[in-house]
């Protein structure tokens, strides 16, 4: 509804949530991925890293942060909430397994957004007296990206949240270039993706590419 559109614009921006995943980067590392995502003036970076160690994870946030901050770009560490925190991140997303957003809350303190993925109204109706800045509404379609992944939850989801929910949200789950256009018009906004960015030879013509979908 409006309220969520004026809220999701405020903490989102209504464009692409761009989120790393070094395995399907083509033998690009996070980094460098991560340059050519702000090439192309992505405001919204989440870095998601499911197979480095800790120490690594460290690093590249360290880079990634400084990348991000330079660019004018928000930054979301993904599932570490001792990472985001060392780097200064502007957020964390967690998922339904993880730490409770109110106890993640007292760790991060006010200032840092808290996202939490979420699957079904039930879960979009918690995570929202949970405490939580944004959810995650997805899968919308099928992805291979995430593993454990629940069934698709179809666009009934995303219509669902448009129409009864306040909190601000993001799309995610199976979102390419020819698919995004029924997302939209299912009331969302904002659109995350990692294959769809992360696999493309030049990822700038990309993001113009979605971008042209979503602001014609
Ligand atoms: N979370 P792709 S789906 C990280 O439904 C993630 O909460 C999901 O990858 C959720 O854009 C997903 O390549 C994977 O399909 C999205």
């Amino acid at each position: 509804m409006i309220m969520a559109k004026i809220k999701t614009d405020e903490i989102l921006g209504t464009d692409i949530y761009a989120i790393t995943a070094e395995e399907y980067s083509r033998g690009r590392d996070n980094i460098e991925v991560v340059k050519e995502m702000l090439d192309g003036g992505i405001k919204l970076i989440q870095y998601r890293e499911k197979k480095k160690p800790a120490g690594e994870k460290l690093e590249q946030c360290k880079k990634i942060r400084k990348l991000t901050k330079e660019a004018g770009c928000k930054f979301i560490v993904n599932d570490d909430v001792d990472i985001a925190m060392l780097v200064g991140a502007d957020g964390i997303h967690v998922g339904q397994d993880d730490l409770p957003v109110n106890e993640i809350r007292k760790l991060v303190g006010e200032e840092m957004l808290i996202g939490l993925s979420t699957h079904s109204p039930k879960q979009a109706k918690e995570a929202a007296s949970s405490g939580a800045d944004y959810i995650g509404v997805g899968p919308v379609f099928k992805t291979n990206t995430k593993e454990d992944v629940v069934e698709p939850v179809g666009l009934s989801y995303v219509d669902y949240v448009y129409k009864n929910m306040d909190i601000p949200f993001v799309a995610i789950g199976g979102i390419k270039k020819h698919n995004i256009q029924e997302v939209m018009e299912k009331g969302a906004y904002c659109f995350a993706m990692v294959t769809e960015i992360v696999e493309a030879d030049d990822i700038p013509d990309r993001i113009e590419k979605i971008r042209e979908l979503l602001h014609q």
